[in-house]
């Protein structure tokens, strides 16, 4: 008798289910509603004790999404209609606030397990059958099992010397105390300068005794442009909103707006000055996926790119030592191919008295003491140390689960030396397992919620589509899984993203192996790849 066989038999608690999805943040939670409106005995497992996936973890002071909030809901005419948001870029606690107001229109809690930390899932062939374990002591089982873990489930903690000895509070960014941490009167240090660094560097400058800002690398952030909105403005913009949600699948980023159509190379040296100042203007993330096609693929029109951030950025920093160590004249990777945060007043506070920048480059972290941060240049006496170091991004909340198909490898194993997964849902070797956001989709350039509709809805369709077809088994094809692989990094290859050590290319972790981890072909090609595979019975798909 197999493991998985003896533990069905042994465990007569054992809820058998038809989906299992983990994770109850947009993706799951769409899942959630989708699979149960077409008849199915569907359940959420979630680590966290509230809803929102990153947004019930990410509770730092100033933490916020970098999308609009307008675009970062469901598209369901039900869900926004009586919904608002009071700022274009919500922060945390709007996003719960949002996320409690879908589950009362949907009534998802009822089927969503809280608390409840899957950490192995073992395929059983015999029933082709996901048996699954959770931290809570619960096994469960299910035809499906679908990982919707989200980009950012596995945060980054470096392997800093004398991080233990450190006798005040330690917090990585995505692991903050869900009651709070108050920074008023503290002396603060914050480990990176990332989105996460970003934002809690410009909350703690206003209200730290002292701020110490530890950066490796600069930032190449953009202007927010963060706004109220008021009845006036959310009621102008809901006309618009059909129209936006329609747009969002047909741009590159899952966005209302797309790249332009014209190279920074085929236009006068005023026509890029006054494009550039347009989209500045704009801000998020316009300058950026918004600007001339060729900003991501050639150096030139990036370096021009750089050249005019830099200008934009030096000016609001008064220190010249400082604004170079922020803003280097000579740019350590092109502008773009680390993903830029959103700042609203991050320059600024450098040239505040409380607040200090280290540059790690030149003067790097020798040890954490009980007291603070030890560097060549001496000690920075700290209270609490924000490690604001970012995540195992793409795969990490995925290889962390103790996965194991039929033939006993584990799915990170499999990974070990670079991801095979088709159309970025689906690995060989791994039946019934499938997953939203996964590496080699377009993740990281893709929206959230819309790349949760549009996977979400692919999985339906295929889910219901094994079911017509009285299918028990689904498994990408290995040929087909190599040939998506080669694509992705193809289509990466052609790009200035391999110049950055970036958690798109899981270079931001040592050991991991250094490829592009998300499809940079667009949303439209990758949904067209989709549709193309659905269409032909899923092809690249074994059904039995
Ligand atoms: P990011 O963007 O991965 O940023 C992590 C930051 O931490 C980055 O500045 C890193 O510097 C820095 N870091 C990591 N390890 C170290 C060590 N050992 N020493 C010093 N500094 C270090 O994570 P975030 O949480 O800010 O943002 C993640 C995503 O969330 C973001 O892209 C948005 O999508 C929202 P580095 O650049 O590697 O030199």
């Amino acid at each position: 008798m197999s493991t998985t066989e003896a533990t069905r038999t042994n465990n007569s608690a054992i809820e058998d289910l038809d989906v299992i999805v983990v994770g109850a943040g947009f993706a799951g939670l769409y899942l959630l509603d989708r699979l149960r409106s077409m008849g199915m005995a569907v359940q959420v497992f979630e680590a966290g004790a509230g809803l929102g996936g990153v947004w019930y973890w990410n509770c730092y002071p100033g933490a916020r999404v970098d999308s609009p909030g307008p675009i970062y809901q469901y598209s369901r005419d039900d869900m926004w209609r009586r919904w608002q948001f009071g700022e274009l870029y919500p922060s945390w606690q709007e996003l719960r606030d949002y996320f409690h107001y879908v589950d009362e229109k949907l009534g998802l809690s009822r089927d969503i397990r809280f608390n409840r930390r899957v950490n192995q899932a073992e395929f059983d062939p015999a029933h082709n059958r996901w048996i699954v374990r959770s931290s809570d002591g619960s096994v469960a089982s299910a035809r499906y099992l679908v990982l919707c873990t989200g980009l950012s489930a596995k945060p980054y903690v470096p392997d800093l010397p004398g991080l233990d000895d450190f006798t005040g509070e330690r917090h990585h960014t995505a692991l903050w105390p869900q009651q709070g941490l108050d920074l008023a009167g503290k002396r603060v240090g914050v480990i990176g300068t990332g989105a996460s660094g970003v934002q809690v560097a410009q909350e703690a400058a206003g209200v730290a005794a002292h701020l110490t800002v530890f950066q490796r690398t600069p930032n190449l952030a953009l202007p927010m442009r963060q706004k109220k909105l008021d009845e006036d403005a959310i009621r102008r913009m809901k006309e618009k909103y059909p129209e936006m949600f329609d747009r969002r699948t047909k741009t590159f980023a899952g966005f209302d707006y797309d790249v332009l159509a014209k190279s920074a190379l085929e236009v006068s040296d005023d026509e890029r000055q006054a494009t550039f100042e347009r989209l500045w203007e704009i801000g998020g993330f316009a300058p950026w996926i918004g600007s001339f096609n060729d900003i991501l693929l050639n150096e030139e029109a990036n370096r021009a790119a750089y050249q005019f951030w830099r200008d934009k950025t030096l000016k609001r920093i008064k220190d010249p030592a400082i604004a170079e160590i922020l803003a280097p004249a000579e740019p350590i990777h092109p502008f773009g191919v680390k993903r830029p945060s959103l700042e609203q007043h991050f320059y600024e506070i450098f040239n505040q008295p409380n607040v200090s920048l280290v540059d790690l480059r030149t003067n790097p972290i020798e040890r954490v003491t009980p007291g603070g941060i030890r560097t060549a240049a001496g000690e920075h006496e700290l209270d609490i140390l924000v490690l604001a170091t970012g995540f195992d991004a793409v795969t990490g909340g995925l290889t962390s689960i103790d996965i194991r198909g039929p033939a006993g490898e584990t799915l990170k194993d499999k990974w070990a030396t670079g991801v095979r997964a088709h159309l970025g849902m689906a690995a060989a070797g791994f039946p019934n397992l499938l997953f939203v956001y996964g590496p080699q989709s377009p993740n990281g350039f893709c929206n959230g919620p819309t790349c949760a509709e549009v996977q979400g809805d692919w999985i339906a369709r295929l889910l219901d589509h094994l079911r017509q077809g009285n299918y028990t088994r689904v498994e990408a094809t290995v040929a087909a899984e190599e040939a998506w692989r080669a694509q992705v990094l193809a289509l990466a290859d052609a790009t200035l993203f391999p110049r950055a050590d970036s958690w798109y290319l899981g270079a931001n972790i040592p050991g991991k192996p250094r490829e592009m981890l998300s499809f940079t072909g667009g949303l439209p090609a990758y949904l067209a790849k989709c549709s193309e595979s659905a269409e032909r019975g899923y092809e690249g798909f074994a059904l039995s």
